[in-house]
C-alpha cells in the first residue's frame, strides 16, 4: 500500500517535514510506501517553487479542495497555530490521518475540540499525532527509556530551558510569531511547549500546577509589509507585539517533583539552546540539543571513585532509531527527528494506533501553557493545569 501525504504550509517547518517524508522510506523499512503527493500554500508561485525544490508531485492553493480528495491519506499541518484546529478537524472528519505541528492549537478550547475529533476518528481507524519532534532525537528517547528503567531512581527535580536570541535586536520586524491572533503565545507556546512536552515525555509524569511570569521585552516592532507573513498590515510604521518574549515558571509534577522552566527569545548568544536535566535519588540525566548525539548520565549507585557524569555517545545500533542509520560514531542532526517522526506516523497507521504524542497529550501541554498565562496575570499564584489526563503513550 502507498500512503499519499498532503503538506499544508511551506515555511521553515514545511522544509523540515519535507525532509522527513522524503528520507523516512529511504532509510527505514516501512510497512507502507510514502508518496509526497501535494504541498499547499496560499501563494501559488511560491508554493509551486517549494514543491519543485522539496520533491512534492504537485502544489495547490486551497487546503479544503485537497482534503476533499479521495487520493490523500495523511494531512500534515505546518501552518501557524491559528489554522491548526480548523484544518485538523476537517481532515480527521474527512478520514485523513493527521500530523499537526506544535503547539497543538492557540487555546485550550481549540485543543479540546481537536482532541475530541481525534478520539472520534480513532474509532474509525484514523489517527492524529502532534509534531513534538524532539521526542525522536535518539538521545531524548533513550533519556525516557533510562528513566522508565529506573536508572535515576525516583525523579526529584527537573531543570528545563529553551533559549533563543532572535528577538534581541529591537529592529527585528514584526512577524506572525509575535502576534497573539496568529501564534497564540510567544516564547511560551513556541519553545516552552517543547520543554513542557519533553519533561512529561521523559519523566512519564504530567505537569499538574505552575507558578510563573511571562513578559514582553520589546513591545512594538517595525512592520515590513509584504513578506512579513502578516495579513493586511500596512507596509510602514510600527506594530504591537502581543505575545510574550520570555516565560519563566515553576512546575509541579504528578509525582510531586519540582521543575524550573525557562523559555526565552532574549538569551543573547543562545541560538537554539534546549537543555533538560533530571535529578533522581539514584542518578541524573542531562541533554543539550546543541550537542544532540550525547546524553549525560550520572550514576549515584556506582562505586564512589568512579562517580561522575558519563557522556554516552548515542550512536550505537542498540540506541533508539540508530540501527537504520550509520555505523557507531557517525552522528545525526536536527533533521533526523523529522525523519523519525514520519517513520513513526507511518508505522502507527500500519499498527492501528496513533503515534505519540496524541492530540490528548498535546492538549495537556496546551493546558499548561494556559495555566502559565493565568498564573502570570494573577501575581504568579500557583494554578492547577488540569493536565492529568494520563501519561504519555508508549508506542
Ligand atoms: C522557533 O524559532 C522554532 O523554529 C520553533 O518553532 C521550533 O519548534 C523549534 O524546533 C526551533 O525553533
Amino acid at each position: 500500500m502507498s500512503l499519499r501525504v498532503a503538506l499544508i504550509g511551506y515555511g521553515f517547518m514545511g522544509a523540515a517535514h519535507s525532509v522527513g517524508w522524503r528520507q523516512a522510506p529511504a532509510v527505514f523499512d516501512l510497512p507502507d510506501d510514502v508518496e509526497m503527493a501535494v504541498i499547499v500554500g496560499r501563494n501559488g508561485p511560491a508554493v509551486a517553487e517549494a514543491a519543485a525544490k522539496w520533491g512534492w508531485a504537485e502544489s495547490a492553493t486551497d487546503w479544503r479542495e485537497v482534503i476533499a480528495r479521495d487520493d490523500i491519506d495523511i494531512v500534515d499541518i505546518v501552518t501557524p497555530g491559528d489554522s491548526h484546529a480548523e484544518i485538523a478537524i476537517a481532515a480527521l472528519e474527512a478520514g485523513k490521518h493527521v500530523l499537526c505541528e506544535k503547539p497543538l492549537a492557540n487555546s485550550v478550547e481549540q485543543a479540546e475540540r481537536m482532541a475530541e475529533a481525534a478520539r472520534v476518528a480513532a474509532e474509525r481507524g484514523v489517527f492524529a499525532t502532534v509534531g513534538f519532534t524532539y521526542r525522536r532525537v535518539p538521545a531524548v528517547t533513550l533519556f525516557r527509556d533510562l528513566i522508565a528503567a529506573g536508572k535515576v531512581g525516583k525523579v526529584q527535580q527537573v531543570r528545563a530551558a529553551y533559549r533563543q536570541d532572535w528577538l534581541v535586536d529591537p529592529e527585528m520586524p514584526l512577524a506572525w510569531r509575535l502576534q497573539k491572533e496568529h501564534a497564540g503565545s510567544g516564547a511560551l507556546g513556541d519553545i516552552g511547549a517543547h520543554i513542557i512536552d519533553m519533561t512529561q515525555f521523559v519523566t512519564g509524569q504530567t505537569v499538574d500546577a505552575v507558578s510563573g511570569v511571562v513578559e514582553t521585552i520589546v513591545k512594538r516592532r517595525p512592520l515590513q509589509g509584504e513578506g512579513s507573513g502578516l495579513s493586511g498590515t500596512a507596509a510602514e510604521g510600527y506594530g504591537e507585539v502581543t505575545v510574550d518574549d520570555v516565560a519563566l515558571f515553576a512546575g509541579r509534577l504528578s509525582n510531586g517533583a519540582l521543575v524550573s522552566f525557562e523559555a526565552t527569545r532574549f538569551a543573547t548568544g543562545r541560538k537554539n539552546a534546549l537543555t533538560l536535566e533530571v535529578s533522581g535519588d539514584e542518578g541524573s540525566l542531562v541533554f543539550d540539543l546543541e550537542d544532540l548525539n550525547v546524553l549525560g548520565f550520572y550514576d549515584r549507585t556506582a562505586p564512589e571513585q568512579l562517580q561522575g557524569f558519563t557522556k554516552i555517545l548515542v550512536t550505537e545500533g542498540v540506541h533508539p532509531y540508530i540501527s537504520a542509520w550509520w555505523p557507531a560514531g557517525h552522528i545525526l542532526g536536527y533533521e533526523h527527528g523529522f525523519v523519525h517522526q514520519a517513520k513513526d506516523v507511518v508505522e502507527g497507521i500500519a499498527k492501528g494506533v496513533a503515534a505519540h504524542p496524541t492530540f490528548e497529550e498535546g492538549l495537556t501541554v496546551q493546558k499548561v501553557l494556559a495555566a502559565v498565562e493565568k498564573s502570570s496575570a494573577e501575581q504568579s499564584r500557583w494554578v492547577a493545569t488540569e493536565a492529568a489526563v494520563g501519561t504519555p503513550a508508549d508506542n
